[in-house]
C-alpha cells in the first residue's frame, strides 16, 4: 500500500505540472489551481474509500478526481475544453465531474460542495444505501454560513459523510488567522458535537490512517465526522496570483516537509523502495501524462451549433 501511496503522488504531481506548463502555452485557458505540495491528503484519502462511497471536491480538485478513478486522459481533455472530457469540455479544471466513478465535481464556490455532499449523505441515509460521502474543501469553507449550516445538519441527523478540510492556511490571500477569531478548525465542528481528527497533511500514510479511522467512524454509524488535514500548497493560489501575502521563505520551509521527498525517503530507509523503482513509478506517471496530453490534443470541439444544449432549453 505504501508503495502505491507514493505511486499516487506523482501521477497529480507529474499531470499538474503538465498543466501548469499548457497554461503557459495557452493550451488550457481560464482558472488553473494546483494542488501541488497538498498531493498526500487526496492519496492517503482516496485509498480509505470504497466504490460505492460519494466523493464531492472544490476547484482545486484535480488529483482527488484522478485518484477517484477518472482517466487521466478524460481529465486532460476537460482541461483543453475539448468534447471527450469528463465533463465534455464545458467545465474546465473548476469542474470535473463523472458519475460513474461517483466523482461529484469539482465546485468553484468556496463551500459550495459541503451541502451537496449533506444532500447526498441523507439520500444514500434515506434509501439506506451503506456509503461515505467524502466532502473535501479549504479552510476558507469555514467563513461562509454553508459550512455552519452543513455541520449542523449533518450532525443533527446523523448523517454518513466524512469533511475532510484541507487547511493550507491561505483562502486566496488571507491567511486564517487574519479572518477567524477562533483558528482551531476542529472546534468549529465540534461545537455542533460532531466529532474530530486533526491529522499531518504532509505525510501521506498518517492521512491514510486517518481516514481509515474516519470512514470507520461513518461506516458504524456514528454519524458524520470533521477531519482536518493540515497542509500547504508550495504554488501560488491560482495562475494569477503574485503570492504578496507571504514569504518565501515559509513556502521553502514547508517544501522541505514535501509529501513526495519525505515519503520516498521513509520508505528508502525501510528498505521498500529502492531508486530504480521510484524511477521507475516515476517514468510511468510521466508516460501517463504524455498520452493523456495526446489524448487531449487529438480531441473535438464542441460543434457551435450544440453550444446552447444543455443550457436552457433540451434541444
Ligand atoms: C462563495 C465564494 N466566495 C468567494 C470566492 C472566491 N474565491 C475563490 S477561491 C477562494 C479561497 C478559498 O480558499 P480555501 O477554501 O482555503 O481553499 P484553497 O484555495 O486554499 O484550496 C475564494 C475566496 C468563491 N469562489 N466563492
Ligand atoms: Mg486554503
Amino acid at each position: 500500500m505504501t508503495v502505491e501511496l507514493l505511486a499516487d503522488m506523482l501521477r497529480i504531481r507529474r499531470m499538474e505540472e503538465k498543466c501548469a506548463e499548457l497554461y503557459g502555452e495557452g493550451k488550457i485557458r481560464g482558472f488553473l489551481h494546483l494542488y501541488i505540495g497538498e498531493e498526500a491528503v487526496a492519496a492517503g484519502a482516496m485509498r480509505a474509500l470504497e466504490k460505492g462511497d460519494n466523493v464531492v471536491a472544490t476547484y482545486r480538485e484535480h488529483g482527488h478526481a484522478l485518484l477517484r478513478g477518472v482517466s487521466m486522459d478524460a481529465i486532460m481533455a476537460e482541461m483543453y475544453g475539448k468534447q471527450e472530457g469528463c465533463s465534455r469540455g464545458r467545465g474546465g479544471s473548476m469542474h470535473l465531474f463523472d458519475a460513474a466513478t461517483r466523482f461529484y465535481g469539482g465546485n468553484a464556490i468556496v463551500a459550495g460542495g459541503l451541502p451537496l455532499a449533506a444532500g447526498l449523505a441523507l439520500a444514500a441515509k434515506l434509501q439506506k444505501e451503506k456509503r461515505v460521502t467524502a466532502c473535501f474543501f479549504g479552510e476558507g469553507a469555514v467563513a461562509e454560513g454553508a459550512f455552519h449550516e452543513s455541520m449542523n445538519l449533518a450532525q443533527l441527523w446523523g448523517l454518513p459523510v466524512a469533511y475532510f478540510c484541507e487547511n493550507n492556511l491561505y483562502a486566496m490571500g488571507t491567511a486564517l488567522a487574519r479572518s477567524e477569531s477562533q483558528t482551531d478548525l476542529c472546534v468549529k465542528a465540534a461545537s455542533y458535537g460532531m466529532a474530530t481528527l486533526k491529522v499531518d497533511g504532509m505525510d501521506v500514510v498518517a492521512v491514510h490512517e486517518a481516514a481509515q479511522r474516519a470512514c470507520g467512524h461513518v461506516r458504524a454509524g456514528k454519524g458524520p465526522i470533521f477531519v482536518e488535514f493540515q497542509t500547504y500548497r508550495f504554488r501560488a493560489h491560482s495562475m494569477f496570483d503574485p503570492e504578496l501575502y507571504r514569504e518565501k521563505s515559509e513556502v521553502e520551509e514547508w517544501k522541505k516537509r514535501g509529501p513526495i521527498h519525505t515519503h520516498s525517503a521513509r520508505l528508502k530507509k525501510q528498505g521498500d523502495l529502492t531508486e530504480a523503482r521510484f524511477l521507475e513509478l516515476d517514468a510511468a506517471a510521466q508516460a501517463e501524462v504524455e498520452k493523456a496530453v495526446a489524448f487531449a490534443e487529438a480531441g473535438t470541439w464542441e460543434p457551435i451549433a450544440d453550444l446552447t444544449k444543455h443550457v436552457t432549453t433540451p434541444q
